[in-house]
């Protein structure tokens, strides 16, 4: 008993403890400090995701309290002292179709939402507009093939960095979209398998050599959402973070305008050739 009564204190004392340092709300678009759930959905497929995470979580707590319960039954009722002449049943018929049945069920009811939610993030919607994303050592390339200009997106060292920029994953070139559209990603690796990840819109998507890999989103809130490589990919892997910038229409043509200048063919692959000098 006073092991139970030692656990109950520790316990006790680790959520009060982790009660005051503020368990932190998790933000949008970025980690915070000491965040303890999912980053705050921005498109309707994390929208999804987070509902089946904290669905699985409340079937996952009513299992693992159900076979805690079943177990201190056996060990406080059935222990030798309590129950010195055991029964000798062997079967049950009710007993065992109620454990077979009740499992399934359960699955069930984890399988529709969880292929729901693959085919949500498999077929891509009719898309507004199309990114093709690169993932290169160690940095990313954003083409926009319909306005027809591509530019890379290197990480800012500290030096280069403002204030509200969050350190390792602001970019000197971030990625622009219009809010509420579906934006067709497409991604693919220049040399190596890279992967392409912002948590707060659900993606993680593979960025393969010699295979275009597809996946969308829609952010339906404007901001900053920042991620990361998120396949090991060599020396500088932790410093290749992604960083999209969710506008207004109107404010994503005017930066679509300036962009097509900024980046106007030349300048693009003269940099690609001055970042990457040594692949390995
Ligand atoms: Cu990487």
């Amino acid at each position: 008993m006073l092991v139970f009564k030692r656990l109950i204190a520790l316990s006790v004392a680790g959520l009060g403890s982790l009660a005051t340092t503020g368990l932190a709300q998790a933000g949008y678009g970025q980690p915070t400090p000491w965040q303890m759930n999912l980053q705050q959905s921005a498109s309707p497929v994390m929208t999804d995701i987070v509902w089946f995470h904290d669905f699985l979580l409340w079937v996952i707590a009513a299992i693992t309290l159900f076979v805690l319960v079943l177990l201190v039954i056996i060990i406080v009722r059935f222990n030798s002292r309590a129950n010195p002449v055991p029964s000798r049943t062997t079967h049950h018929t009710a007993l065992e179709v109620i454990w077979t049945v009740v499992p399934v069920l359960i699955l069930v009811s984890i399988a529709v939402p969880s292929f729901r939610l693959l085919f949500l993030e498999l077929k891509v919607p009719p898309a507004d507009i199309t990114v093709k994303a690169t993932g290169k050592q160690w940095f990313w390339s954003y083409s926009y093939p319909d306005a027809k200009f591509e530019f890379d997106s290197l990480m800012l060292q500290d030096k280069d960095r403002k204030a509200d920029q969050p350190r390792l994953l602001a970019v000197d070139n971030e990625m622009v979209v219009p809010i509420n559209k579906v934006v067709r990603l497409q991604v693919v690796g220049a040399d190596v398998i890279h992967s392409f990840s912002i948590p707060s819109f659900g993606i993680k998507i593979d960025a393969v050599p010699g295979r275009v890999n597809e996946t969308w989103f829609k952010a339906e809130r404007e901001g900053m959402y920042y991620g990361q490589c998120s396949q090991l990919c060599g020396r500088d892997h932790a410093f290749m973070p992604i960083a999209i910038r969710v506008v207004k229409d109107s404010e994503y043509s005017a930066w679509v305008d300036q962009a097509k200048k900024k980046y106007a063919e030349g300048d693009a692959s003269g940099l690609v050739a001055a970042a990457a000098p040594a692949a390995q």
